[in-house]
Parts: C-alpha cells; structure tokens; sequence
C-alpha cells in the first residue's frame, strides 16, 4: 500500500494566516494534484490543533516574543505566535485543499504542556497519535510525505515515519512543501536525507 501524508496544510500557514509560511499556500495545487493522481491508497491530513492558551504560544509567557526561544515544561521551546487556535479559521485546512479524497484528517498539538510538530508524536516522544500503527495495520510500504512546514513538522514527521516504521520507503515530497526559512529549509532537507528520506519532486511521484 502507498500512503500520502499532508501535514499541516493549513490557512494558520499560509499567507494571510497567523504562523505564515511564505509562498504556503503554493503547496496547495501541487497538493491537489498529487491527492488526484491515483498513486495513492491512503492519504492522511494532519492539522496542527491547539488550544488557545497553548504553552507553545509566546503569548501564555508574559515578556516572552514570537520567535524567542523560551521554555515549555523544563525544555527549550521556541515561541510562536498564537495560531490554528482550536475550531477557527486559522485551523482549518486550505479552502482549495482537495479533501474529499483525504481518508483520514488527523488532528495534533491539543496538549498545551507539550508541543506536537510531528504526525506521529509529541516533541517528548512520548504520547503517540496512533499513525503509525494504523499506517502499518493497513500494510503501508511506502510514504510520501510533504506539506507545511518544512523545517519543522514536516520534517519531524518524515523522521519520525522513518524511525517508527522500520522497513518502510519514506519520500518526501519538495515541491509540494515550503519552509519558514530557507536555512531551515537546507539542514531539513540534508537531516531527511542523511535518515534515509528520499527527497523527490512531485513530478517524479507523477511520472513514476
Ligand atoms: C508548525 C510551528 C508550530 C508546522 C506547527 O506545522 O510546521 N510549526 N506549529
Ligand atoms: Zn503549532
């Protein structure tokens, strides 16, 4: 079985949004033809999904700024502007976005003591959102995987699919993500890499 993960495709990262990724919402056609390819199986969304006073958020730290690094539970934590608040428009999936076809919608982040950049489990590695074993109970051979953003959630759940799902072919898709910097972007792309993440564009998935 070949499965498509969407991560976080999402107004809150897009242009306009409260955590804007730049060029976001470019990720949507490609996307788009991508869940409409047929190559797929399975495709899975994941939706960052906080609740409005979540730890990640510089907002719940008084004199703390977006962008600092501060700290959530004892560990090092970057701060972020509030944002895909549980139930508003910033959390919800691209209006463009194909989701008729999308089999499973798989939301992340409710708990406000930890953040959740990966799909598969909180950054303590720790409580698991269950992807994995439905991934592998539906025999899953391989995963592409791409979407929003890349230096962060996108990546952490690339690895984490490589890590946790041994013996399982991990692609991730570039075209068809975009970062929140461009030097974030490069060391994600070399750390995908160095894992065993294939790095593809979406026209290899298309043509192949
Ligand atoms: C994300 C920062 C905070 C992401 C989510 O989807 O990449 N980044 N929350
Ligand atoms: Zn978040």
């Amino acid at each position: 079985m070949k499965a498509l993960l969407l991560v976080d495709i999402q107004n809150g990262f897009c242009p306009g949004g409260n955590l804007a990724v730049p060029d976001g919402d470019d990720v949507v056609p490609i996307a788009n033809r991508l869940i409409e390819s047929g190559k797929y199986d399975l495709i899975i969304a994941s939706q960052d999904w906080h609740p409005p006073d979540h730890g990640s958020f510089a907002s719940s730290h008084p004199g703390m700024k977006p962008f600092e690094v501060g700290t959530l539970s004892g560990k090092p934590q970057m701060m972020w502007p509030d944002h895909c608040v549980q139930g508003t428009p910033d959390a919800e999936l691209h209006p463009d976005l194909k989701i008729g076809k999308i089999d499973l919608i798989l939301q992340k982040g409710e708990n406000r003591n930890v953040d959740s950049y990966s799909a598969f489990r909180d950054n303590d590695q720790d409580a698991l959102t269950g992807l994995a074993d439905f991934l592998e109970g539906q025999d899953v051979g391989e995963l592409d995987v791409c979407g929003l953003a890349t230096d962060y959630c996108v990546k952490f759940s690339a690895l984490d699919a490589i890590e946790m799902m041994p013996g399982v072919r991990v692609r991730f898709v570039e075209d068809a993500s975009r970062g929140i910097t461009p030097e974030g972007v490069t060391a994600a792309i070399e750390e995908m890499r160095e894992h065993g993440i294939d790095i593809v564009t979406s026209r290899q998935v298309l043509e192949g």
